[in-house]
C-alpha cells in the first residue's frame, strides 16, 4: 500500500505494507529515509491489525538490507560459488534440466515447496505453473510436516482440502486451544492480529480460555487454565468428549443438522472411548473431561481450536477431524462464536473443487518407490524425499527444485536428506539465502525481498477470523531482475524442453492465466459462467503477472464485480483505494453453500478416517513410558530463516531443551548443563532449561536451528547456530492417514554429558 505521504523532509516518506511473515498479516507503517527503512511501526489505522506489530515485523528493513541476502544468481562448481548473470544462471538451469530429462526422463524431476510460498503471492500463484508445465506428478512440501491432516479431514468432510473452518475468536466466550501457542506463532489457521488480546477480552467478559498442551506456554499464562496433556493423545481426549456428548445426551446439532450424514457413525465409533478409558493415556482425569464437555455445551458461544500440535503428531488426522466433530456435535459449528468458514475477498485455487475426484476423495492412487507410501492429495510424506534421492533404481529423483524451503532443517530425518542432496544431478533453489539446503544447489535463483515486491494475501485471507482485503505496493523497487513468477514459468518451460532463449514469458503467462479464465467461464458456480474468454482477457491488454491474477481473483470472488455484472462489486483497483485495508465484516454461516462434497452434505464420520480408530484404541492401552520430545516456536523466530537478523537472536540462547525439574533431577541435570538427547534416529547436544512449565515425561526443543553446517552463508545465524531437532525425527513416524510427519511425541533419552 503506497500512501507515499511525504513529510517535512522531502527525503523521508511513510509507506504502508502488510507484513508477509505470518498469518497475523499486520499492517505496517514504514518510514523510509533516502531509500532505506529507518523505522517500522504498526499502522494504527489498519482496519484489521489496528497498530499491532510483533518484533519480527519491525525487522523487514533489516531483512532487506541483510548483506547475506542474495541479490544475484549463484552458480556452484564443487565447493566454489560464483555470482552469475541471470542469463548465465538460466542457461545453466537449462543445461542441467535438459541433461537430466534426456538421461532419466521427467519422472526423475520433482520439487519441494516451502512455507514462505504461502506468504508470497507471486510464488503462490505461479508455483502451479512450474508443476503443471513441468509435468511434475508428485510434489513434496512443508505441508506434510504441517497441516496435511487437516487438509485430509476437510477434503473428506467439506469436499475440498482447503475449506478449513476457523474459530470465530473475536465473538466467542470459551475457547479450547489445543496444540497451538499463539503467544509465539501469532495464530495459525486462525489468522488474527493480536490473538492474546482476544484472550484478554474473553477473560474480561467472564469467559474462559483453556490451553490444552504438554507445556505451560506463554498462551497458557494468558489463559484461564492450562490443562496438560500427554503428547499424541488429543484424539483420545476428543473421542472421550464425543462419548460424553452422546452418553449424557448433550448433542446439539443446531441449524447444520439437516446437512449432516453419519452422526450415528460417530456415536458408534466413540462408544467405548469413555473418559475412564482415555484418562491413563491422556493423563486427564475422567471427571475433568466430563465437566469440560458439559461446560462446552452450556456455553452458547464456544469453540474448540487445534493447530500444529494436533497435526504434527502420531494421530494427526483423527485429532484434526475430531476438533471439527466436537464443534459440530456441541452446537458450535457454522454459528457465531463457534467454528466458521471465512469468506475471503478473492477466489482462490484453494476453493477449487478438484476435478480429479467427482465421486469423493481417494488416496493412495500411487505409491512411493522406496517405502511404498501412498500419495495423499498428490504428495508423499516429506520424509520420503531423502530415500527417493539416495536409493538407486528406476524413478530415482535426479533433479530437485527447492522453492522457498529449507528441508535440511525442517524435514524429519534431516541428516539423511543433507547427505542425499549432493547426489542429485541437478538441484535448483529459488531462495534468498545460501543456507543449509541451498548450499547443495547447483544454481540459486534469488527472489525479491518482502519490500521489493507487492503483497496480496491470496491464500491466507481464507483462514482469518474476520474478512478483510489489503493490497501493498512495492516499497523499495529492486533493480531490473526477474520476479519469482517469471522464474517459475521459465523453469516450467525448460522442463517442457524449451531453451531459455526461446521462452516468451508473456505467451506462457497469458496461457496460464487464460486457463483459469476458461475454467471459470465453463464453471456454473462462477459469476462469469458462460462468458467469453476473450471478453475477459480484453480487460487486461498489456497486463500480466500476479497482479492480473489478483484482480481476476477479486472480481470473480464473493464480493467481486464479475466484470461489470455487479458494478458496485470489488475490483483490485477499488481495494487499492483503501491503503489501511477494507473491512468486509465478520464471518457468516456458510453451510450448505460452501460444501463441495459429491452429495452436498457433510460426512461427519468419513470411513477413511474412522478406519484409523483401531490404531488409536491401541494407543489408549500403551503405557506412558520414558521421555517424549515435542517442538516449540518463539515469537522472535520464524521456522528456520530469521536467525540472521541480529536483533531477533540477541540475548539468551533460545535453542534449549526445556525439561521438568523431576526429569532433570533424576538425570543429574541442572539449568544450563549440556544434555545429550538421542532418539532411534540421531543425537544432539543442547543446553537444558529446567522448568515446571513442562509436563513430566515431556521435553521441548525448538525447530528451525542448526546453522553450523559447512558452506552456509549466514554470518549472524552462525553465531547462534543451535541444534537441528529434526536430526532426531524418525522418518517413518507419521500420521498414517495423511502421511504427515509426527515431529511431536518422539521417544528420546536425555543424559548429562558430564556423566558419559
Ligand atoms: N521438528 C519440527 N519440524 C518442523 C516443524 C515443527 O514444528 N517441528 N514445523 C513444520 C512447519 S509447520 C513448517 S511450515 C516447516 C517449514 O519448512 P520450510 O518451508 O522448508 O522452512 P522455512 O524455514 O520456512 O524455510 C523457508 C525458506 O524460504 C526462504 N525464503 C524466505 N522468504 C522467501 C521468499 O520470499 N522467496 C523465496 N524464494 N524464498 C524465501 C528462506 O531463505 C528459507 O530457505 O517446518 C516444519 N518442520
Ligand atoms: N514466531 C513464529 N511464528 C510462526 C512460526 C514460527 O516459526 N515462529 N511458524 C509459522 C508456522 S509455519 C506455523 S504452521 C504456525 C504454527 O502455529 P502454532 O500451532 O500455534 O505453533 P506452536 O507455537 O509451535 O504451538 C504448538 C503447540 O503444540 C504443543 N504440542 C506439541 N505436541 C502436542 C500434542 O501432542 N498435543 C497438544 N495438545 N499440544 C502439543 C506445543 O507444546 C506447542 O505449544 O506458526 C506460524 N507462526
Ligand atoms: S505478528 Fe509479527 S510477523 Fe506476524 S504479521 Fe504481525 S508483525 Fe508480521
Ligand atoms: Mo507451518
Amino acid at each position: 500500500m503506497s500512501e507515499g505521504s511525504t513529510t517535512e523532509d522531502s527525503l523521508t516518506e511513510t509507506r504502508l505494507r502488510t507484513c508477509p511473515l505470518c498469518e497475523a498479516r499486520c499492517g505496517l507503517e514504514l518510514t523510509i529515509e533516502e531509500g532505506s527503512v529507518t523505522l517500522i511501526r504498526g499502522d494504527k489505522n489498519d482496519v484489521w491489525s489496528k497498530g499491532y506489530v510483533c518484533p519480527k515485523g519491525t525487522t523487514l528493513g533489516k531483512l532487506h538490507d541483510d548483506p547475506d541476502r542474495l541479490r544475484v544468481p549463484m552458480i556452484r562448481t564443487g565447493t566454489e560459488w560464483r555470482e552469475a548473470t541471470w542469463t548465465e544462471a538460466f542457461e545453466e538451469c537449462e543445461r542441467l534440466l535438459h541433461g537430466v530429462v534426456a538421461e532419466h526422463g521427467k519422472g526423475s524431476v520433482t520439487a519441494y515447496i516451502g512455507n514462505p510460498t504461502a506468504h508470497n503471492f507471486s510464488l503462490g500463484r505461479y508455483v502451479g505453473a512450474l508443476k503443471g508445465m513441468g509435468g511434475i506428478e508428485t510434489l513434496y512440501s512443508a505441508g506434510t510436516v504441517d497441516q496435511w491432516p487437516k487438509n485430509v479431514s476437510c477434503a473428506l468432510m467439506y469436499g475440498q482440502p482447503w475449506k478449513i473452518p476457523v474459530p470465530d475468536l473475536q465473538r466467542t466466550d470459551l475457547i479450547w486451544v489445543m496444540g497451538a501457542n499463539p503467544h509465539a506463532s501469532q495464530g495459525s489457521l486462525m489468522g488474527c492480529a493480536d490473538v492474546l488480546s482476544e484472550f484478554d477480552r474473553i477473560l474480561d467478559a467472564g469467559g474462559r480460555v483453556v490451553v490444552i498442551d504438554p507445556r505451560r506456554t506463554g498462551s497458557a499464562d494468558r489463559a484461564s487454565e492450562w490443562l496438560p496433556i500427554q503428547p499424541g493423545t488429543d484424539a483420545l481426549f476428543l473421542m472421550a468428549v464425543c462419548n460424553v456428548l452422546f452418553a449424557d445426551d448433550l448433542v446439539n446439532l443446531g441449524a447444520v443438522a439437516e446437512h449432516l450424514d453419519n452422526v450415528d457413525g460417530v456415536r458408534d465409533a466413540c462408544a467405548d472411548f469413555t473418559p475412564e478409558f482415555v484418562a491413563g493415556a491422556t493423563r486427564i482425569p475422567a471427571d475433568t473431561i466430563r465437566a469440560m464437555t458439559h461446560e462446552l455445551v452450556a456455553t452458547e458461544k464456544a469453540v474448540v481450536y487445534g493447530r500444529i500440535g494436533l497435526c504434527n503428531q502420531e494421530f494427526g488426522t483423527l485429532a484434526s477431524w475430531l476438533v471439527d466433530v466436537v464443534n459440530i456435535l456441541s452446537g458450535h459449528f457454522d454459528v457465531e462464536g463457534g467454528l466458521m468458514f471465512p469468506r475471503a475477498v478473492n477466489w482462490s485455487m484453494t476453493r477449487m473443487k478438484s476435478s480429479d475426484f467427482p465421486d469423493g476423495y481417494e488416496f493412495g492412487r500411487w505409491h512411493s518407490r522406496v517405502r511404498g507410501a501412498p500419495e495423499v492429495l498428490g504428495q508423499f510424506p516429506v520424509s520420503c524425499m531423502a530415500e527417493e534421492i539416495d536409493t538407486p533404481g528406476d524413478g530415482q529423483i535426479k533433479a530437485l527444485f527447492t522453492v522457498a524451503g529449507n528441508p535440511v532443517i525442517s524435514a524429519p530425518d534431516s541428516g539423511r536428506l543433507d547427505a542425499a542432496l549432493p547426489q542429485l544431478d541437478a538441484m535448483i533453489s529459488v531462495d534468498n539465502w545460501l543456507n543449509e539446503t541451498t548450499r547443495h544447489a547447483h544454481v540459486i535463483l534469488p527472489g525479491q525481498s518482502g519490500l521489493e515486491q507487492p503483497h496480496f494475501d491470496d491464500l491466507l485471507s481464507h483462514f482469518t477470523v474476520r474478512n478483510t482485503a489489503h493490497w501493498s505496493d512495492v516499497v523499495l523497487p529492486s533493480d531490473d531482475r526477474p520476479e519469482e513468477w517469471e522464474i517459475m514459468i521459465r523453469l516450467g518451460a525448460m522442463l517442457m524442453g524449451m531453451k531459455n532463449a526461446d521462452i516468451d514469458l508473456g505467451t506462457f503467462d497469458d496461457g496460464y492465466f487464460g486457463a483459469f479464465v476458461q475454467m471459470h467461464c465453463g464453471d456454473e458456480a462462477s459469476p462469469i459462467y458462460g462468458r467469453d474468454v476473450d471478453e475477459i482477457m480484453a480487460f487486461y491488454e498489456g497486463a500480466g503477472g500476479p497482479e492480473r491474477f489478483a484482480d481476476f481473483a477479486v472480481r470473480v470472488g464473493p464480493y467481486g464485480d464479475a466484470y461489470g455484472t455487479d458494478p458496485g462489486g470489488l475490483t483490485l483497483a477499488k481495494i487499492k483505494e483503501h491503503p489501511h485495508g477494507l473491512d468486509l465484516g465478520p464471518m457468516i454461516p456458510e453451510v450448505p453453500g460452501i460444501l463441495d462434497t459429491p452429495n452436498g452434505r457433510i460426512d461427519v464420520a468419513p470411513a477413511y478416517i474412522t478406519a484409523d480408530l483401531d490404531r488409536l484404541r491401541d494407543r489408549a492401552e500403551r503405557a506412558n513410558d520414558g521421555l517424549l520430545l515435542i517442538s516449540r516456536r518463539h515469537v522472535r523466530s520464524n521456522n528456520s530463516w530469521l536467525h540472521n537478523v541480529k536483533v531477533l537472536v540477541k540475548g539468551k540462547d533460545r535453542c534449549t531443551l526445556i525439561i521438568h525439574p523431576d526429569d532433570a533431577g533424576s538425570r543429574g541435570l541442572a539449568d544450563g548443563d549440556v544434555a545429550v538427547v538421542s532418539s532411534e534416529n540421531g543425537t544432539v547436544e543442547v543446553p537444558v532449561e529446567v522448568s515446571d512449565e513442562m509436563l513430566t515425561g515431556v521435553v521441548s526443543l525448538p525447530h528451525g536451528w542448526g546453522h553450523n553446517l559447512d558452506g552456509v552463508r549466514l554470518s549472524v545465524a552462525a553465531e547462534h547456530a543451535g541444534v537441528n531437532n529434526n536430526l532426531l525425527a524418525p522418518p517413518a513416524f507419521v500420521d498414517t492417514p495423511s502421511g504427515n510427519a509426527a515431529v511431536n511425541g518422539i521417544s528420546v533419552e536425555v543424559t548429562n554429558t558430564s556423566l558419559i
